[in-house]
């Protein structure tokens, strides 16, 4: 059915009404979808997007968050030059989607949305929608612990910093975790469906329901949020979306967000894939995709409501693809010139996504320029006066809280105690670790570098390496019993 409007229409106005709502800044891929209703939903869904504007406060709203993420970066650029941040710079409607998917989560009954977050817009989306303080992340920008005193850890690198809040939306709470990571690209991902997956069984919702009839509304939301590269690059993904609709895994979809700044480091798509979007992977199980221009922040916004309500209704993955760039190197301190020349000089002259859409904004009459520069110098001043109070900041702790409340850290006397054993002790342990068999011959250098070279470490008792101590403990516990 061609949603056009009118009975009848010429060949060139059916052409003209389709380039328009499929060719333009936002479009979708959706007819390898195996269900015909499934298609039929979102080809009539999508079309309906192309009608519906925003109100003037969401523009307001919209344009404010994406002028504060900008002024973070600037912000951060300014007074930690040497601390790499992977800024949100080029890629700001991330934050409108963002935004979004709270506001429709809260509005649609979901309770909980549990977040795996890439590096790329961390630190906006930590500070600009999930209540982080901060003056504790300027802390961790300047050397010090994100820990109380007291707390027996060594603590994190900034890119992994995460936050468990509570949001308000007038009389709708949404509970928001960010899941800690590792570096390991994408590896927190099944570990986020699998806690989504929890969550449900805990509320004994969904799959996860006592009595199987019931269609209660799905109260938990996995939000997967990656970066271009890494969502093509990493097995992980693949693997994750294998088991997405398996009995005892599913989660009844996860809404996922690809910042496709075009780049993975330095390494453009098309000699870091084979396909032709990074989100192509998804199509293993059928997934939507909704591709949409990050320099039209309204159509970001939209692209979320269509996913959303995708996942919803079908309790199905989607994805969106946020087609945008990145107006510094990888992490702010290389210089992206030097292997995409081109590249850069074109984003070098191009004005940026929030003060583009700020301009936008003021022409059309939404609101005065003022109005929002007002509000981000505010926020700049708290900025400034957050980063006067980083040397007496006292880090509350932010673990054992809500489901943990009954948990309290192991006390000393429990988590210390003197492991060492007597010297006679380890000298027998690092002999034994490189005894051999008689019935071996051993490869010379490996008698050199290996053995020799450890028992004279452990006679000499100085020098003693990472491998070797490692054998001395594993050692002296299984000597132990
Ligand atoms: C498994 C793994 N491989 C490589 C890296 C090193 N690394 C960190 S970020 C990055 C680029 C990721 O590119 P993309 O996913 O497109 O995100 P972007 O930084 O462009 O936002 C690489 C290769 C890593 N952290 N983990």
């Amino acid at each position: 059915i061609l949603n056009i409007n009118k009975n009848t229409a010429s060949a060139k106005e059916i052409l003209e009404h389709l380039e328009n709502i499929y060719c333009n800044t936002i479009t979708a891929e959706f007819s390898y979808l195996t269900e015909e209703s499934e298609r039929e939903w979102f080809a009539n869904k999508y079309e309906e997007l192309a009608t519906y504007t925003l109100s003037t406060d969401e523009k307001k709203a919209l344009v404010l968050n994406l002028c504060k993420s900008q002024e973070l970066d600037h912000f951060l650029a300014a007074k930690f030059t040497t601390v790499k941040r992977y800024g949100g710079e080029g890629a700001e409607s991330m934050i409108g989607f963002l935004q979004q998917s709270f506001t429709e989560a809260a509005h649609s009954g979901i309770e909980h949305v549990l977040i795996c977050m890439a590096h790329r817009g961390r630190n906006n989306l930590l500070t600009g929608l999930l209540k982080f303080p901060p003056a504790l992340m300027f802390r961790k920008m300047k050397g010090l612990s994100e820990f109380p005193d007291g707390v027996h850890a060594s603590g994190d690198v900034l890119s992994h910093l995460t936050n468990s809040v509570d949001l308000e939306f007038g009389d709708k709470s949404l509970h928001v975790s960010m899941v800690p990571n590792p570096s390991h690209l994408e590896a927190v991902v099944p570990v986020t469906v699998g806690k989504a997956r929890a969550r449900q069984q805990s509320l004994k919702i969904g799959d996860y329901a006592e009595n199987s009839d019931d269609n209660s509304v799905n109260k938990v939301l996995a939000l997967q949020i990656h970066g271009d590269a890494a969502f093509a690059g990493q097995g992980v993904i693949a693997e994750t979306f294998n088991m997405a609709y398996c009995p005892h895994f599913r989660i009844g979809g996860s809404l996922h967000l690809i910042i496709n700044n075009q780049l993975g480091f330095t390494t453009t798509g098309e000699r870091a894939r084979s396909s032709l979007h990074c989100s192509d992977l998804s199509k293993m199980i059928s997934v939507p995709v909704i591709h949409v221009n990050g320099d039209f922040p309204e159509e970001v916004v939209k692209a979320c409501k269509l996913a959303m309500e995708y996942q919803r209704t079908f309790g199905k993955d989607v994805v969106v693809d946020l087609v945008c760039y990145r107006k510094w190197g990888h992490n702010e301190l290389d210089d992206p010139s030097f292997t995409q020349p081109i590249m850069y000089d074109v984003i070098k002259s191009r004005d940026n996504v929030p003060d583009v859409y700020l301009n936008r904004l003021v022409n059309e009459g939404v609101c005065k320029r003022e109005e929002i520069t007002s509000l981000v110098a505010d926020y700049h001043n708290e900025l400034n006066s957050q980063l006067s109070i980083v040397d007496t900041y006292v880090p509350q702790p932010t673990n054992l809280q809500k489901h943990w409340s009954g948990l309290a850290p192991a006390p000393d006397h429990i988590t210390s105690w003197d492991t060492g054993v007597e010297k006679a002790i380890l000298k027998f342990v690092g002999a034994k670790s490189v005894e051999i068999p008689p019935e071996i011959e051993v490869h010379p250098r490996l008698g050199r570098a290996h053995i020799e070279s450890r028992l004279n470490k452990i006679k000499e008792g100085s020098g003693i390496d990472w491998g070797t101590a490692e054998a001395l403990a594993i050692g002296s516990l299984m000597y132990q019993g």
